[in-house]
């Protein structure tokens, strides 16, 4: 194990008693309360009644973790809920221990019991936590935050703003829907929201100036809904997916795919004069809304400044050995308007109809649900090209823990780093990556109505 990843609790034991050692673990030393419960808030407009929503620290999103770059994240998970959970760091290269699978990582957080998630956060960029446990209804319900890394030198912005996209599904007596095994979401394209938010509020107003220079962290906290999004009065660049730098800024000339559990860092320029319209819009099929409007007044500079330098690179994660992969295979099947014949459900085949009696719908290779074996073991450094075949009519944003990946593209190339893949409907692709941390990683759909009737797998790691 690299001690990067994991300072071991002898080491800041130490620390704390011997001032000769680094001070800087030491100082890091640093333990708070992260307690999920139930709370009240005004997220419909402000006509309708408050929801009873559950939060981290009782606000959603939940407080956020904002630290530099290799600094340790220690937070003591209180469950004041009525029901076990567990907190995912999702996108960091985390210690095994700390990742949050009940059953596969850890056991489950009874309600009144704590949990102490100690970790270092080895790479810059936006992540976010949430629950790991019953998260179709856990996530919905409001248990989610940022996770922000800070590069080592500040960029040459104005200012930033963390952005969280979500969908609630809704009663007009503002009551979330409690139906968080409906059959028809598991089994079609999940459980899709009828209220659009961004941190929680529908269409926020920010304050912005000509010419100003922002950096929009955006997170996709969203069941299942995948956000097309665009820019008006703005233009900018792409500078991270998935919180891992590009090499170069992509400039944005298209809508922008954001599909569940996805991150992507844009620093954008204020072009509307003072008084126009400028927005952060989401591209619903429907009809184009505002999904965050800035009001511009005034001039942050009379000159619009010259294309932004690509962030600082994560040094870990080098270029993939591609030379040798251990070849792996991903065939995933069922849902509604499948072809899912038949499937393995613990230990026994059953055809499509006694699975989805079930309330499950997907398979993963042939099986629904967890399996006793990894879909692929590999040795500490060992690259794998893992094939993809999408037979099912609908996308999936396929998240793998513990590691980014890069997809390979139709024309060899690679893909950007990223932990979460979206793979369109009858789609095939493949991805690569570095076994690269130690453990047992869930890979699985953040569709999480999907995750819940079938789709996930693991990959096992040697250390
Ligand atoms: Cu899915």
């Amino acid at each position: 194990m690299n001690s990067f990843l994991r300072p071991s609790r002898r080491v800041v034991l130490m620390g704390a008693a011997a001032m000769t050692l680094p001070t800087l673990l030491a100082a890091q030393d640093q333990w708070t309360v992260l307690e999920p419960q139930k709370t009240m808030a005004q997220i419909l407009p402000a006509s309708y009644p408050a929801t009873e929503i559950w939060a981290y620290g009782g606000t959603s999103p939940g407080p956020e973790i904002r630290l530099a770059r290799g600094q340790r994240v220690q937070r003591r998970l209180r469950n004041s809920l009525e029901v076990p959970t567990s907190v995912h760091w999702h996108g960091i290269r985390i210690d095994n221990a700390m990742d949050g699978v009940p059953g596969l990582t850890q056991d489950v957080v009874a309600p009144g019991a704590t949990f102490d998630y100690d970790f270092v956060a080895p790479d810059a960029g936006t992540y976010w936590f949430h629950s790991h446990n019953q998260s179709t209804e856990q996530v919905a319900r409001g248990l989610y935050g940022a996770l922000i890394v800070e590069e080592p030198d500040p960029l040459d912005i104005d200012r930033e703003e963390v952005l969280i996209l979500d969908d609630w599904l809704m009663q007009e007596t503002g009551v979330i829907d409690p139906a968080f095994s409906a059959s028809h979401n598991r089994s079609h394209a999940g459980r899709n929201g009828n209220f659009v938010t961004t941190n929680s509020r529908y269409q926020p107003v920010l304050p912005a100036k000509k010419n100003e220079r922002l950096r929009l962290r955006l997170i996709n906290a969203a069941n299942a809904r995948i956000f097309p999004l665009a820019l008006h009065g703005l233009s900018g660049w792409v500078v991270a997916y998935d919180g891992m730098p590009l090499a170069q800024p992509e400039p944005i000339n298209d809508i922008l795919v954001l599909a569940p559990a996805q991150r992507m860092d844009l620093i954008v320029d204020v072009t509307a004069d003072e008084g126009e319209p400028a927005a952060l819009v989401w591209v619903n099929e429907d009809q184009p809304q505002i999904q965050v409007g800035f009001e511009v007044t005034g001039t942050a500079s009379l000159a619009t400044r010259a294309t932004p330098m690509a962030l600082p690179p994560n040094a870990a994660l080098s270029m993939m050995d591609m030379s040798n992969p251990t070849p792996a295979s991903l065939v995933m099947a069922g849902g509604a308007m499948g072809a899912l014949r038949q499937a393995e459900l613990n230990g026994k085949t059953l055809n499509f109809r006694q699975i989805a009696a079930e309330n499950q719908y997907w398979a993963f290779n042939g099986v629904v649900g967890m399996t006793d074996n990894p879909l692929v073991d590999v040795a500490l450094g060992e690259t794998v090209r893992l094939k993809i075949e999408n037979e099912t009519v609908f996308p999936h944003a396929m998240h793998l823990h513990g590691q980014h990946f890069r997809e390979i593209l139709k024309n060899g190339s690679m893909g950007p780093m990223r932990d979460t893949l979206l793979v369109g409907g009858r789609e095939n692709t493949e991805i690569a990556f570095v076994g690269s941390n130690p453990g047992k990683w869930l890979y699985h759909c953040h569709m999480l109505s999907h995750q819940d009737a079938g789709m996930k797998t693991w990959i096992k790691v040697r250390a």
